[in-house]
């Protein structure tokens, strides 16, 4: 039998959870962007799911804000070693959106407004571990931090959930993205360590 026993009401939730090595906590909201923030009107927005064979999924903002949003309570840790706790997103869960793509494909590529890129295994963004997320704390996700929307893939380092995204290749084969090009992991998973080629 499990006993587990709770903290006296009040306490941080946070304290005392484990980190992934080498991580340290942070209550702010660090802004990482490889290049300028890319403003894009909800009116052109955009997300697109392109298959191996080419055929192209398309939703607009107004589509996107039609499909089913799920709360997302996570944390979420970044390679530049600062995690962040029980943060709150709303957000599409990507098996809505590849429910009805048909692909032989196993690896993905996030591609972003601005030209960022960052490859995943397709699985890592199905069965609830990924979403297009597009508010933060019960508010529009700030265009600093991805807005109008980001990729949201939480168990993975943060540079794989890719801000203002604009669509996913699926690909036969893997490819490396704009970090992982430059020495970052291919897979990147905080709770391994793999922050750079060969952790
Ligand atoms: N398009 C785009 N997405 C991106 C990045 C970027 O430079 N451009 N940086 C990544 C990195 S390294 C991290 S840690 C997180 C940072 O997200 P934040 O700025 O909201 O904290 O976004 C990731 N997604
Ligand atoms: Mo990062």
């Amino acid at each position: 039998m499990n006993i587990i026993t709770r903290g006296f009401r009040g306490r941080r939730r946070d304290s005392g959870r484990p980190l992934p090595p080498g991580q340290y906590l942070t209550h702010d909201f660090p802004v990482l962007s490889a290049g300028p923030t890319p403003r894009i009107p909800l009116d052109a927005w955009e997300f697109t799911v392109t298959t191996e064979q080419g055929e192209r999924h398309r939703w607009s903002w107004t589509e996107l804000m039609g499909l089913a949003a799920e709360s997302i309570t996570t944390d979420i840790h970044c390679v530049t070693r600062w995690s962040k706790l029980d943060t709150d997103w709303r957000g599409v869960s990507l098996d809505t959106l590849l429910s009805n793509v048909a692909t032989e494909a196993d690896f993905a590529m996030a591609l972003s407004y601005g030209g960022y890129t960052t490859n995943l295994p397709l699985e890592d963004l199905l069965d609830g571990k990924a979403w297009i997320a597009y508010q933060y704390n019960g508010e529009d996700l700030a265009s600093e931090h991805g807005g109008p929307a980001r990729l949201l893939v939480p168990h993975l380092y943060l540079w794989k959930s890719a801000k203002w995204i604009r669509g996913i290749d699926l690909m036969l084969q893997d490819s490396p993205g704009f970090w992982e090009q430059l020495g970052y992991h291919d897979y990147g998973d905080p709770w391994r360590e793999q922050r750079y080629q060969g952790d």
